[in-house]
């Protein structure tokens, strides 16, 4: 029978998956229905040795002889940890531990923000959970594993083929005495827009479930009112709320004034009387200088009070200066990512900055040669995403005039590079930063972040100039997501959006200028738990899967139709995955614990005449044929 590639198949590919798409090609879903975990695997194993994984086509490949990545020993049994406070005793007494401490704490960033910044957010669970076992035994000092939200969330679903919460459930398993640590878009969930705030709660409740400690809760223009549901939602779930101000400009620059020292010491505290335990300093673009984290940090701490937990990017290959004058400032906490995973536009280097403590008033307590084998293991790790790097060889100072956050840059390089635009990329910097003041000088983070790279793209494509698109006698198209950020959908900057702009997006039309949620009615749990049980999925749902429906239709059903066909494919090694086997060549995936499919490519056949390729493998020895399309 002709297996067909849901993966491609156009009804999935033009967002009219519905249950009309089951209706009218039943043959496709109950034929895949009846075949066994084993065989979907195969198939997606057999389609990717065959036609390649369509995200690395044109790419670089791991090396033939790259060396596997080795899990360290485990030095001890896990001793007791963060986790293990929070669990006793609140996020309250987290927080006055946190304050109290001599010892400069730090987060992991490596399972998130590392590769949302360094390898577009493709890093799959089975990297994560393999390592896991080793940050808990050898590395309990650590303040916090940053290892969901942000990216991670779509990602998983929309690329990766697997489920997010799965990964959650299975790494809070593997570091019982850690605290996880995710990123939350406050109104925006893990999303690019408001969502209603029964959503945001529903969500909020879940991932505390699932696995989440602390909640590093932002929002992309700064808005205090938009992120107190998130916040007190996080409070009533007894987890810890690290609410975070997102840094842009530069406080000691007279030319950008409107983020000055008064501006962030103001949030801190509203922040603070919201209910924050922590206080995230989230400088997303790495735009904070050395000289002003020393001020900026001993005013926040004086005058707001809370323990501050400190989030830089080293992009302009600064960043490790500004560690070191926040740890002298005072903050309590700082963000790095395992060596391998460090520098550029990810975090500055977690091993170098534990090595610059030694020895001082705030040596951080952490093991080095723990830090270095588990570093080599990522090293090990990186080399078999190549695909996916961005070729990014040097630090920029480019960045403090575009202040792009590092977890969007080489994003919107891709984009560039899939315009046409990538020899023009200089002039997207400079076009960001135009977008930019024409907005009024925002924060820049997603979603705000997104808005302002459309723009610039749109600008560079059309050769259009700050002027011309302000010039109420040019007509501008402006993209989508520029009209929705116009019209309130994202909330409101201080001082709100500029006049002139606002009038010429909208054509007239009056912008909202309340908080979102205020206007967007909640959504029907239950209701929407049976219309997906029933009519979309035809099993019940449960509440992981409820969640994930929620923040992304069709994200989320298109995951679960490449599911029934592909199986538990996030069991397959990374190198698998992304680029398939080779004949010879031998590997194995544990589909439950304890079950492990050994699967050896012994040869791929010619293409017939009907277009398909046999594809001979042995299963756990057994001879075992598939036969998969030809599409290239
Ligand atoms: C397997 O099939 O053995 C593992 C992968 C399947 C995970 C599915 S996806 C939807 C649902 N939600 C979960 O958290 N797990 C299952
Ligand atoms: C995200 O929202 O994903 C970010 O990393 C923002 O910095
Ligand atoms: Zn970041």
């Amino acid at each position: 029978a002709f297996v067909e590639n849901l993966l491609k198949h156009p009804t999935f590919l033009d967002n009219t998956y519905t249950t009309k798409f089951i209706d009218t090609t039943p043959g496709l879903f109950q034929f895949k229905k009846r075949r066994d975990r084993a065989t979907k695997i195969l198939t997606y194993v057999a389609d990717i040795t065959v036609n390649g994984h369509p995200e690395t086509a044109g790419r670089p490949k791991p090396a033939a002889e790259a060396r596997a990545p080795k899990v360290p020993a485990l030095k001890a049994a896990p001793v007791k940890g963060t986790r293990n406070l929070l669990e006793e005793q609140g996020p309250q007494a987290v927080a006055d531990w946190m304050a109290s401490q001599k010892k400069l704490l730090l987060t992991d960033t490596t399972m998130r923000d590392g590769h949302q910044s360094l390898l577009a957010t493709r890093m799959r669970s089975i990297d994560m959970i393999k390592v896991a076992p080793a940050y808990a035994a050898n590395l309990p000092q650590l303040f916090s594993v940053e290892c969901w939200g942000g990216a991670t969330f779509d990602v998983a679903y929309r690329f990766l083929q697997e489920c997010p919460w799965q990964r959650l459930r299975d790494l809070r398993r593997a570091m019982p005495n850690l605290m996880t640590q995710m990123l939350l878009r406050a109104s925006n969930g893990v999303g690019y827009t408001n969502y209603p705030d029964n959503v945001v709660q529903e969500f909020v409740r879940q991932a505390a479930t699932t696995g989440i400690d602390v909640f590093r809760v932002f929002d992309s223009l700064n808005w205090v009112e938009n992120m107190r549901v998130a916040m007190d939602a996080v409070v009533e779930n007894n987890k810890v709320c690290e609410a975070a101000i997102c840094y842009t400009g530069d406080i000691l620059n007279p030319d950008r004034a409107k983020y000055d020292l008064n501006y962030y010491v103001s949030m801190g505290k509203a922040l603070r009387d919201a209910g924050a335990h922590v206080l995230g300093l989230k400088d997303m673009a790495g735009l904070l200088k050395p000289a002003a984290a020393r001020v900026l940090f001993k005013a926040l701490k004086e005058e707001v009070g809370l323990p501050i937990h400190f989030h830089t990017h080293d992009t302009s290959g600064i960043a490790g200066a500004t560690i070191l004058a926040a740890a002298d400032a005072g903050v309590s906490a700082v963000d790095a990512a395992m060596d391998a995973f460090s520098g550029g536009t990810s975090q500055p280097c977690l091993g170098s900055i534990v090595e610059a403590m030694a020895h001082t008033e705030r040596d951080t307590g952490l093991d080095i040669s723990a830090i270095r084998q588990i570093s080599n293991y990522w090293e090990a790790v990186r080399h078999q995403y190549r695909a996916f790097e961005s070729g990014l060889e040097a630090p920029a100072s480019e960045v403090y005039l575009h202040e792009m956050p590092g977890g969007q840059f080489t994003n919107l390089k891709a984009q560039a590079r899939s315009l046409g635009l990538e020899e023009r990329w200089h002039e997207v910097a400079q076009a960001y930063a135009d977008s930019n003041r024409m907005f009024g000088d925002i924060v820049k983070v997603t979603p705000s972040s997104k808005v302002v790279g459309d723009m610039a793209l749109m600008m560079v494509a059309q050769n259009l100039t700050r002027s011309e698109v302000e010039d109420p006698a040019v007509d501008v198209a402006f993209p989508d997501s520029v009209v929705d950020m116009m019209r309130g959908n994202l909330g409101q900057p201080p001082g709100g959006f500029p006049e002139g702009i606002v009038k010429k997006v909208l054509k007239g039309e009056a912008p909202n200028t309340e908080r979102p949620g205020k206007h967007l009615p909640p959504v029907d749990l239950e209701a929407t738990r049976s219309m997906v049980s029933k009519e979309l999925l035809g099993f019940a749902v449960d509440d992981e899967d409820l969640n994930g429906y929620i923040m992304y239709p069709k994200v989320f059903l298109d995951y679960m139709g490449r599911h029934r066909i592909y199986g538990p494919v996030r069991t397959l090694p990374t190198r698998t995955f992304f680029y398939g086997m080779v004949p010879g060549e031998q590997i194995a995936a544990e589909i439950d614990p304890g079950k492990t499919l050994e699967i050896r490519l012994q040869a791929v056949g010619e293409t017939d005449d009907m277009g398909e390729v046999k594809v001979f493998f042995e299963l756990n020895g057994q001879p075992r044929v598939i036969r998969v399309p030809n599409r290239l």
